[in-house]
């Protein structure tokens, strides 16, 4: 899983700084000229030997495959149903309760010790690798080399090609060549990006080398870690499902806005499985409708957003935490009527020609790239409200009808 938002400890930072300020424009040179800039731009910004530098990245090739792969980002978009669907299958979910047990003792080590519940570390460790069983077999330095110099997102690769140079340099038992990952790089069970790794990753079981390929105690602790570094709260839940009045103002859904569980309930919201929370009534919390005012709906907490700044997704987020209660029994599969949750989503074409027509009406929905951000929403809710249309910023049938598209 490519993992875009990653907090960065302030020397890291600076660095990144001096390498991106520098970069090269690297589909302008060959790749052997690329490399040699690179090796020197790392050497001269970094604490990295230039040898070393050098021993690794002189005899790199580039992977046609990789630059296929970056290129040919899916055109379809999953609904919430049928993504859920795919990635809590009943084999996964039984595996995910089986290792809840088996693995109970290390566990509970690392929640001892960074205040992370199991069934969340069993939850991202499954989603992340299938229990670590694909964790990738392309070579990280070649992955990152040939998506730096491919040049769509440059800046981004050179920073992680620059990370993964150091853990290696840092790390001498993890050798080269059994240096793997996804072909985006990220790496091991978890699969960490490289700064992600050179930030959080621990020795958990003390014997002096980070092993995140076959050592679940690192593999555990450097989870438990980064997502206590990421702020977990432990006396908080994910999230639950709720029921929304046909009150409810549109305008205060979405993670922008938070507000006291008691006030929730007060403007009448209702929770899916009858149980009112009510010793959480002064926590804050948001609601989001990833499928618009037709879809379910979810109260969602601090730990949410720690789930996405693992991975900025809100329906990655909702993985997370629904296999998390899932693997705990809190609720059944078939308790979430998965099949309701998957009207039509627009493509992404329907959603560049979507913003483009939102843009020629002056509703400002940002550049046409096919992927609803937070700049294409508002103009959505803008939108709707001006037509007396619901306002949920979703891009449904109705809205397509209604903007001929
Ligand atoms: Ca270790």
């Amino acid at each position: 899983m490519l993992v875009l938002h990653h907090f960065f400890s302030l020397r890291s930072c600076l660095i990144i700084l001096m390498i991106a300020s520098t970069s090269v424009t690297a589909n302008k040179i060959t790749f052997a000229q690329w490399k040699e800039n690179t090796i020197q731009k790392f050497h001269q910004h970094g604490d990295i030997p230039k040898q070393f530098l050098k021993e690794k990245l002189t005899a790199i090739t580039l992977d046609p495959e990789i630059i296929r792969l970056d290129n040919n980002q899916p055109e379809a978009i999953f609904s919430l149903g049928e993504y859920l669907s795919q990635r809590l299958n009943k084999k996964r979910i039984n595996q995910g309760k089986k290792y809840f047990k088996t693995h109970q003792k290390l566990l509970q080590k690392t929640q001892e010790s960074y205040g992370i519940p199991p069934q969340i570390i069993i939850s991202f460790w499954s989603l992340e690798t299938n229990h670590g069983n694909y964790i990738g077999n392309k070579n990280i330095l070649r992955s990152l080399s040939t998506l730096a110099y491919d040049g769509r997102r440059e800046k981004l690769f050179t920073e992680q090609l620059y990370f993964a140079l150091k853990i290696l340099h840092q790390n001498p038992h993890i050798k080269h060549q059994s240096f793997l990952g996804s072909w985006a790089g990220a790496m091991g069970h978890p699969q960490f990006m490289p700064s992600t790794f050179i930030n959080y990753a621990v020795d958990g079981n003390k014997d002096g080398k980070i092993d995140l390929w076959n050592n679940l105690n690192d593999v555990f602790f450097s989870m438990g870690n980064y997502l206590n570094k990421l702020t977990w709260n432990e006396s908080q839940i994910w999230g639950k499902q709720v029921i929304l009045p046909s009150t409810l103002d549109w305008r205060k859904i979405g993670l922008e806005w938070t507000l006291p569980v008691a006030e929730w309930v007060k403007q009448g919201v209702e929770f899916s499985d009858g149980i009112t929370p009510s010793n959480r009534f002064q926590h804050k919390a948001s609601i989001v409708t990833p499928m618009g005012h037709n879809g379910p709906a979810f109260m969602v907490f601090d730990n949410f957003h720690v789930i996405m700044r693992w991975n900025n997704s809100i329906k990655y987020a909702l993985s997370v935490g629904i296999l998390s209660d899932l693997i705990i029994n809190r609720y059944s599969i078939s308790d979430l009527s998965l099949r309701d949750w998957n009207q039509n989503h627009p493509n992404r074409t329907q959603i560049r020609k979507l913003q483009t027509k939102l843009n020629l009406l002056n509703y400002e929905a940002g550049k046409p790239d096919g992927i609803i951000g937070k700049q294409t929403r508002k103009a959505i809710i803008r939108y709707q409200l001006e037509h007396n249309l619901i306002p949920d910023g979703y891009p449904n049938t109705d809205l397509l009808a209604h903007l001929k598209i």
